[in-house]
C-alpha cells in the first residue's frame, strides 16, 4: 500500500522545501510539496514534480560500481563489485600519492546535494586527513554575492521572504524568480495587489517583467553604473536619510564620489536604458517607505559583478530604508544557520602548507599541467564540470587525460562519468537522512530517508566512510554515524533548538531561525569591524584590494567593430537545476539561443534554423529563436543542458571564458562575447 512520507528537496535553489513523497512498493511514485515549511507551503516546482521519479528509478540512474573498459569519454563500462572499485581507487591514488606526494588528488565537488551531510561532511574529513589539495569552491557560482555580502554587513541576515507581506515596493534585480526562486512569485502577486510596485532589473524581459510595473532590461555587467546613477539622484532629491548614515554607514563619502560621476545621462548610455526609466524608478524608490531589494545571482557572473552588488546594496544604506522590517534587501539568510562546519568538516586535519585551488582554474590545471605537484587523481562528486565549468572544451581536455586517475560519483550517469576509470553510484537524498539550511529562507529542515538505496548504491556519506577504512583511517571520526554527522553540522547549544539536537529534530516540520526584528537594521549591528554598513569595507580591502566598488568599462565593449559582437548570457532554465535532470526526456530538448528581431534581420536569421554560436574558445550549435523580450545585442541561451543536446557536444559553457569577477575570483558566465552566423 502507497505511503505518504516527508522530505525536503535537496536541489541547489533558494527555496528548500518541504515535500510530501508518495512511496508505493519501496518505489518513488509522486513527489508533491508539503505544508511543513510556511514559505514554500504545498507549492513546488514543475521539475521536481515531474522529473524526481524518474531521476531516481529510471534508466539513467546508477546503480552499481562501474570500471572503464574503452576511452575516455566513449562511456563503456563494466559492473564491478563496491571492493574491487574501493581497490582501484586506493591502488591508483597510492601509486600517483607515491611519485608526487598526497596533494596530487584533488576533490572536484560542488553543490549537486544541499543537505550537509551530501554537500560536505565525511568526503571532506576524509580528504584533509589524505592530504589532497583544498577546492576552494565559492568561486564558482554565489561566492561574489556573498563576499558583497559579507564585506558590506558581516555575517548577519537581511529581509526574508516571509518578511515580505508589508513592503510597498519590491525590486527584482537579475533574479529569474519564476525560474529559480519560485515562491517569491506569489509575494510579487500580492505587493501589487495591495496597490504596491514591482520593478525588474534584468537584461531579459522575464516573465516577473511582464507583470511588473516597470523593466530596465540593462546591458549584463553595467548594473554598477546604474546603481551609482541612482544613488547620485537620490541625493539629489534629498532622498538620503542623514541620520541613518550618520549612525549606521562608513564610507558614504567615498561612495558618493564615485556614483556623483555617473548622471543620468552617462549612465543612460552605458547600460542602453532611457533617462526616463531611470528616473522613474529613483522616483519610486524615494518615496517607498518599505521598499526591499531581492538580487539575484545572474549580475555577480560579470568581471564588474562585486562592484555591481555592492552599489545596490549601497542604496538602502544611503536611503535609510533598513529601518522599516519589511524593506532593505532580501537575503543573507545562511547567516541564520546556527552551522558549525569546523566540527562537521574537520578542516584542523589539513597539513600545514596545503594548497588551495580555485575551481573555475582546475580545466586548465588538468589539461595544461601547469601547477607541481600536478593533478594526478580526482574525485568528482555533486559536480558535472564538463557540462558546468567555463572554457568547457579545456575542462574536457584536462578529463580525457589518461595519466589522471579519475572517479566520479554520482546518481546519474553523466557526461562528466563517461570520463571516469571509476564510477560509484550515490544515493539520492531520499536514500539517506541530512538535514537541510537553506540560502533563500530561514527554516531548518531534517529528513530521514523515505525509501531503501535503489540498487547497491550508497550515500556519500558511506562512499567515503568505506574509502577511509580502506585508507586506513581509523580513528573514530571516520565511523560517525549520519545521525553523529548531523550533530557534528548544527550547534546543540544554540537556543533556537531548544535543547532538542539537530539529528532528534522531527521529520515533517521545520523549525524558524529568526525574526524578522533579527535582521539588519537600527537595532541589530552589522558585524563588520568598524560594527556599521561599511560601503567602504575594511574587509574587502584586505582581501580583494577592492575598498570601494569601482566601475571598469570592459575593453571588448570599446571596439569599433568587435569580432565577437555580441553578449551572451546563459541564466537558470526551467526545467533542469543546473544540469541536473538533463539526462532525462523532459529536460534535454537543445536550448534555443534567444536574438533580437533587428540582429536576426541584419544576419538575414530566421526563426527555427540552426545557428552557430562562436567565439576563440568554442562553437555551440543551437536553434533560433527570435524574440524581442532580450535587446539587441543580447543574447540568451539556458545553461545546463548535456552535451546530447546540440550536434558537436560543445553546450553553451563552451563559450565562457575563465576571467575572474572583482571579488571571490569569481566565474564569469555572462561576460561571454559571441558572434552567429547561419549553421
Ligand atoms: N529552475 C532552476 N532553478 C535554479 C537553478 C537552475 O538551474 N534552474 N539554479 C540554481 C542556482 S545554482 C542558482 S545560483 C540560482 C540562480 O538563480 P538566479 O539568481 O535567478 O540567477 P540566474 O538564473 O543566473 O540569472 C538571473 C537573472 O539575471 C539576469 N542577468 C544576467 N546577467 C545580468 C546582469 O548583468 N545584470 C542583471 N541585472 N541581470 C542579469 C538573467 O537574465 C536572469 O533573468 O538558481 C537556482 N535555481
Ligand atoms: N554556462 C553556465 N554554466 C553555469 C552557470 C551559468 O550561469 N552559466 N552557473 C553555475 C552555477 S550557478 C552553479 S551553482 C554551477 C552548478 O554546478 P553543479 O553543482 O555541478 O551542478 P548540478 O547540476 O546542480 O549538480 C551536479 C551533480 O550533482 C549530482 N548529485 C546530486 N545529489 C548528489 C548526491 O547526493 N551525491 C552525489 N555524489 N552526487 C549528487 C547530480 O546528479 C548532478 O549530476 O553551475 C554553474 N554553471
Ligand atoms: S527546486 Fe526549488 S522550487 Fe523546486 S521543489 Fe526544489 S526547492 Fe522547491
Ligand atoms: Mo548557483
Amino acid at each position: 500500500m502507497a505511503e505518504q512520507l516527508a522530505s525536503v528537496c535537496p536541489l541547489d535553489c533558494p527555496d528548500t522545501c518541504s515535500l510530501s513523497v508518495t512511496v508505493d512498493a519501496g518505489k518513488i511514485t509522486k513527489v508533491r510539496g508539503s505544508d511543513a515549511n510556511p514559505l514554500t507551503k504545498s507549492a513546488i516546482c514543475t521539475k521536481v514534480s515531474q522529473l524526481y521519479p524518474d531521476f531516481v528509478h529510471g534508466e539513467n540512474r546508477l546503480t552499481r560500481p562501474l570500471r572503464r573498459v574503452g576511452p575516455k569519454g566513449a562511456g563503456e563500462f563494466e559492473a564491478i563489485s563496491w571492493d574491487q572499485a574501493l581497490d582501484l581507487i586506493h591502488d591508483g591514488f597510492q601509486a600517483a600519492m607515491s611519485k608526487h606526494g598526497p596533494q596530487c588528488i584533488m576533490p572536484l565537488n560542488y553543490a549537486g546535494p544541499h543537505g550537509m551531510l551530501a554537500g560536505g561532511s565525511m568526503d571532506l574529513r576524509f580528504f584533509h586527513k589524505l592530504g589532497a589539495t583544498v577546492l576552494s569552491r565559492r568561486p564558482l557560482c554565489g561566492g561574489i554575492k556573498s563576499e558583497a555580502w559579507a564585506g558590506t554587513f558581516g555575517a548577519i541576515a537581511g529581509v526574508q521572504m516571509t518578511d515580505l507581506e508589508q513592503s510597498d515596493m519590491i525590486v527584482v534585480w537579475g533574479n529569474n524568480v519564476t525560474y529559480s526562486n519560485l515562491h517569491l512569485a506569489p509575494v510579487l502577486q500580492r505587493l501589487r495587489d495591495r496597490g504596491g510596485k514591482v520593478v525588474v532589473v534584468d537584461p531579459k524581459r522575464i516573465k516577473v517583467a511582464e507583470q511588473a510595473d516597470l523593466h530596465l532590461a540593462l546591458r549584463p555587467g553595467t548594473d554598477i553604473v546604474l546603481a551609482f546613477a541612482l544613488a547620485a539622484e537620490l541625493e539629489r532629491r534629498g532622498a538620503f536619510d542623514d541620520d541613518f548614515i550618520a549612525e549606521m554607514v562608513e564610507g558614504a563619502d567615498e561612495f558618493m564620489a564615485q556614483a556623483r560621476s555617473f548622471t543620468i545621462e552617462r549612465a543612460a548610455e552605458i547600460t542602453g536604458l532611457t533617462a526616463d526609466d531611470i528616473l522613474q524608478l529613483a522616483s519610486w524608490y524615494a518615496e517607498a517607505e518599505a521598499a526591499a531589494l531581492a538580487v539575484g545571482n545572474g549580475l555577480e557572473r560579470n568581471r564588474n559583478g562585486g562592484a555591481g552588488i555592492r552599489a545596490i546594496f549601497a542604496l538602502p544604506a544611503l536611503t535609510g530604508k533598513f529601518r522599516h522590517p519589511a524593506a532593505g534587501l532580501v537575503g543573507g539568510s545562511g547567516n541564520l544557520f546556527p552551522k558549525t562546519m569546523g566540527k562537521l568538516a574537520r578542516p584542523d586535519l589539513i597539513p600545514e602548507g596545503t594548497r588551495t585551488l580555485n575551481i573555475i582554474d582546475i580545466g586548465r590545471h588538468l589539461a595544461e599541467d601547469d601547477i607541481d605537484p600536478p593533478l594526478r587523481g580526482l574525485v568528482v562528486y555533486n559536480h558535472n564540470p564538463l557540462i558546468v565549468h567555463p572554457d568547457q572544451n579545456m575542462m574536457r581536455r584536462g578529463l580525457a587525460r589518461e595519466d589522471v586517475f579519475t572517479v566520479v560519483v554520482d546518481i546519474a550517469m553523466t557526461d562528466t562519468a563517461a570520463y571516469a576509470d571509476v564510477v560509484l553510484p550515490a544515493a539520492s537524498h531520499f536514500e539517506h537522512e541530512d538535514i537541510f539550511c537553506a540560502y533563500g529562507q530561514q527554516f531548518l529542515q531534517r529528513a530521514e530517508r523515505v525509501i531503501e538505496p535503489v540498487g547497491e548504491a550508497l550515500p556519500n556519506t558511506e562512499i567515503f566512510r568505506r574509502l577511509a577504512q580502506r585508507f586506513g583511517f581509523d580513528d573514530a571520526i571516520f565511523q560517525a554515524t549520519d545521525s553523529q554527522l548531523i550533530d557534528d553540522a548544527i550547534n546543540a547549544d544554540d537556543p533556537r533548538l531548544g535543547g532538542t539536537p539537530a539529528s532528534a529534530l522531527p521529520t515533517g516540520t521545520a523549525l524558524e531561525m529568526g525574526q524578522a526584528t533579527d535582521r539588519i537594521g537600527f537595532e541589530r549591528i552589522p558585524t563588520t569591524k568598524s560594527g556599521r554598513i561599511e560601503l567602504k569595507s575594511a574587509y574587502l580591502t584586505d582581501k580583494f584590494a577592492a575598498p570601494i566598488p569601482l566601475y571598469v568599462p570592459l575593453a571588448e565593449d570599446q571596439l569599433a567593430e568587435p569580432a565577437h559582437p555580441f553578449a551572451l548570457i546563459t541564466p537558470s532554465s526551467n526545467w533542469r537545476t543546473n544540469s541536473t535532470f538533463g539526462g532525462l526526456a523532459k529536460s534535454d530538448d537543445a536550448p534555443p539561443l534567444e536574438m533580437h528581431p533587428d540582429d536576426a534581420a541584419a544576419r538575414n536569421l530566421s526563426d527555427g534554423q540552426q545557428v552557430r554560436v562562436y567565439n576563440d574558445l568554442g562553437e555551440v550549435f543551437l536553434p533560433l529563436r527570435i524574440t524581442d523580450s532580450v535587446a539587441p545585442g543580447v543574447l540568451l541561451s539556458y545553461k545546463g543542458a548535456w552535451m546530447k543536446t546540440t550536434a558537436n557536444g560543445q553546450t553553451v559553457s563552451a563559450l565562457a571564458p575563465t576571467t575572474k569577477a572583482d571579488l571571490s575570483e569569481g566565474a564569469c558566465y555572462n561576460d561571454t562575447r559571441v558572434a552567429v552566423a547561419a549553421a
